[in-house]
């Protein structure tokens, strides 16, 4: 159970300072606030050459249950295919935003930051509870809201803004994965030797609500978030997990917190080569299913998934609702003899 409980202290230490993004907010409020939409290209005038640098997520334990946690929302260049850039609306100028591990039971003081000079954004946790209405308002171009509640149930949550229409809002990037640890971990916490972090995302043609709305997504997208500092940390770029492999040892027993944060399609998780000895549904522990050859994540469903690599190999991460594979959602688990990167080739799927 400790794993994750050391990523929380890690990047309370590593996010200290954010200077960068008070100058952009400053240059930001020199620009036109009013979003004026460009009918060819669909990218808002304020929003044209507008490439803010990722900012680090500000996270610090001020209390034994009680987390600050500061993002930003903001404008980002997200490069979905080698060579093909999308101007995504991020938080923290990641797509998906980096994740957040919190402990069941905390009260999390939320700050939003909307650096982006053109539209408001907002913050919608799925991990508490809240009043919409007041807790997940929008936070207007160049300001900053803060927000308190409780998250008393563990699991794997989706994050997202809500700002209407909220299909672009999520379909252009702004979405994510909070974790809640369990207060009493999980059963089989004492057997896992490595986790990760992986989650489904869409895209569609770029700020296209019609398509977002109407169409299919041209890519469908597996990324990895770091739980610790030199852990892969991908954006929704397509390859970019298996130009990147995760890496386990034989006989590892692998964790994975799992997240399909959509927009709109179902994924069926599923690892090649294997089959899930233990799933938490939604990453409760309380929803134990055992023996699960594919796992079903609705839009913003999450899972905790288990299972025992028992080969050398390359082990094919895959939706098994094909044509999404075939669209990008397809990492590796490369498992060596030392759980090091031994160079051979990954299987393709
Ligand atoms: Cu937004």
């Amino acid at each position: 159970m400790g794993k994750i409980g050391k990523f929380v202290s890690v990047i309370v230490t590593s996010v200290l300072v954010l200077s960068a993004c008070n100058t952009q907010s400053e240059a930001g409020e020199k620009q036109t606030v009013k979003a004026k939409e460009n009918t060819t290209s669909q990218v808002f005038e304020p929003h044209k050459d507008l490439n803010q640098q990722p900012t680090p997520l500000k996270m610090e334990r001020v209390g034994e249950h009680e987390v600050n946690v500061e993002m930003t929302a903001q404008i980002t260049d997200i490069p979905i295919t080698k060579g093909n850039i999308y101007k995504a609306w991020t938080v923290n100028g990641e797509a998906p935003g980096p994740v957040i591990v919190v402990n069941e039971g905390d009260l999390i003081n939320f700050t939003l930051k909307n650096i982006d000079p053109a539209i408001p954004h907002s913050m919608d946790f799925h991990a508490v509870h809240a009043a919409p209405s007041k807790d997940f308002i929008d936070v207007m171009p160049n300001e900053t809201g803060t927000f308190s509640y409780p998250a008393n149930n563990p699991g794997v949550f989706m994050y997202h803004c809500g700002t209407k229409p909220v299909l672009s809002h999520i379909a252009n990037g702004m979405h994510g994965t909070i974790i809640v640890k369990p207060k009493d971990g999980y059963p089989t916490d004492s057997e896992v030797d490595r986790e990760f972090v992986i989650i489904q995302n869409e895209w569609y043609k770029y700020n296209d609500l019609n398509d977002f709305t109407n169409g299919t997504p041209s890519n469908v997208i597996f990324s990895a978030k770091a739980l610790k500092e030199g852990d892969v940390n991908t954006n929704g770029t397509v390859g970019a997990l298996v130009d990147s492999p995760l890496l386990a040892k034989v006989g590892d027993k692998v964790r994975i917190y799992v997240n399909n944060i959509g927009p709109n399609e179902v994924s069926s998780f599923h690892v090649v080569g294997t089959l899930f000895d233990t799933v938490y549904v939604d990453g409760n522990p309380f929803n134990l299913m055992k023996g699960l050859q594919t796992v079903m994540l609705p839009a913003s469903g999450g899972a905790v998934v288990e299972f025992t690599v028992t080969k050398e190999g390359s082990y094919p991460i895959v939706t098994h609702q094909f044509n999404h594979a075939t669209k990008g959602a397809v990492g590796t688990l490369k498992v060596t003899k030392d759980g090091m990167d031994d160079g051979s080739e990954t299987m393709s799927h």
